[in-house]
């Protein structure tokens, strides 16, 4: 480590006022949830790459996921998608999760990939499919209870592509349904989290097309329903940290699935295209972790950071190691925001002081601080590095092709 830029950097923060120690622990305490589909083949609409080395089912895609862990230290869970992820036994799954130093993460149900579902799952006007959609959804709550997750992340594929081609308030109190059966079979301590997105695979309306419609959703249910913010879920120019601030203040932010978007749902490394945006995510988060209201405070506790990526063209576990670095990145770089210098200057209303207090922290270089942390943690100061140096990357490429795939 360069001790000469981390003493300079400490030197520079103390004199603004930083608590440098609160900044490192904080970082310290940041977990950062991997996808198991993130490892697998996956591809676009029209081509999914199949890559050699990829793994071949769940327990190897546990391998794959506790190399990020091992060299990041961030990512001690692991979320699973049913029937993407389906084994045997679940209890099995779990003990090698943990034989790995990971937990399972949230249990993602998966409503889109049987021709059933064509017209909806949850929403489909045939009462037989709704019923089995339903049984899937409480078939996850059920393999939740086994390996241990507190979370269900709910996504539906719902919507029509024609105007007239569905009944919009009828699937309306058909998602209500199917949600209200499953939130009462979940135990106590779970939470359901709502995802939402404006469009695909329908393209006329989706039944959950935004945070306002999962936020109702959510307050119909109960204080176990959550909405989960997909940041490659939403129209262009969205100010995705806006919504952020309003569900914290709503105490229903429950987690996020990050990756990078420009055009569409892109599922890209999260920060490659816009790193000022999760930036400004973390901005909202840590002032709500300031509030004096201890549910507001709460709520923040409780997120749920979450990468949400398909990996096309590029090395898989690399992509996720750079994922989670930009995201580590950007938060270090949100924790030396100065909230009361920002607040001064709102008070002042000076409205470039309080672009400028916030706008500072991110022209920072953090290198030295991750540094640190990293030395303190005992884990190689550049985790991708350490990563192409080491033989993993290699070894598994006896694996073959045709890995597991979406
Ligand atoms: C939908 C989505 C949802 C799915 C995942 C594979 O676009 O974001 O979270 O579960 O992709
Ligand atoms: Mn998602
Ligand atoms: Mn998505």
């Amino acid at each position: 480590m360069n001790d000469r830029a981390y003493a300079l950097f400490e030197e520079q923060q103390k004199a603004r006022g930083i608590d440098v120690e609160q900044v490192k622990a904080r970082l310290k305490a940041l977990r950062i949830e991997t996808p198991s589909w993130g490892y697998g083949d996956s591809g676009t609409r029209f081509k999914v790459f199949k890559k050699v080395g990829v793994p071949r089912n769940p327990y190897e895609k546990f391998e794959d996921a506790a190399q990020v862990h091992k060299l990041t230290g961030l990512c001690p869970s692991v979320a699973i998608h049913i029937p993407w992820d389906k084994v045997e036994d679940y209890g099995k799954l779990r003990t090698h999760a943990e034989s790995l130093g990971l937990k399972i993460g949230a249990v993602n149900p998966n409503l889109f990939q049987e021709d059933e579902y064509m017209l909806g799952s949850v929403t489909n006007a045939d009462p037989a499919v709704r019923r089995k959609a339903t049984g899937h959804l409480l078939e996850c709550v059920d393999i939740a209870k086994e390996t241990g997750s507190r979370d269900l992340s709910l996504w539906f594929a719902d919507g029509t592509n024609y105007p007239g081609q569905g009944d919009i308030r009828k699937r309306k109190a058909w998602m209500l349904e199917a949600l209200a059966e499953m939130y009462k079979a979940m135990a106590p301590d779970m939470r359901m989290l709502i995802e939402y997105k404006f469009f695909e695979p329908g393209f006329y309306h989706t039944d959950l097309a935004d945070w306002g419609m999962a936020l109702g959703y959510a307050l119909k249910l109960g204080p176990q329903a959550e909405v989960l913010v997909d940041t490659g879920h939403h129209a262009q120019g969205t100010n995705i940290e806006h919504i952020v601030a309003y569900l914290i203040d709503e105490k229903r932010l429950g987690g996020f699935h990050f990756n990078s978007r420009k055009y569409a749902d892109d599922d890209l490394i999260v920060g490659s295209a816009n790193p000022y945006e999760l930036f400004l995510i973390f901005y909202q988060i840590l002032n709500a972790a300031g509030d004096s209201d201890a549910d507001i405070r709460r709520t923040v506790d409780n997120i749920a950071y979450m990468i949400d990526q398909s990996h096309n063209i590029e090395p898989k576990i690399p992509a996720m190691i750079r994922s989670v670095l930009n995201v580590q990145t950007q938060y270090a770089k949100a924790l030396l925001i100065d909230h009361a210098e920002v607040e001064a200057a709102q008070r002042r209303g000076d409205v470039l002081g309080a672009e400028d207090a916030v706008r500072k922290a991110f022209e920072f270089d953090v290198t030295p601080l991750l540094h640190a942390v990293r030395e303190e943690e005992g884990l190689p100061l550049d985790p991708m590095k350490a990563y192409l140096d080491s033989s993993y990357g290699k070894d598994i490429m006896a694996r073959g092709k045709g890995g597991a795939s979406w």
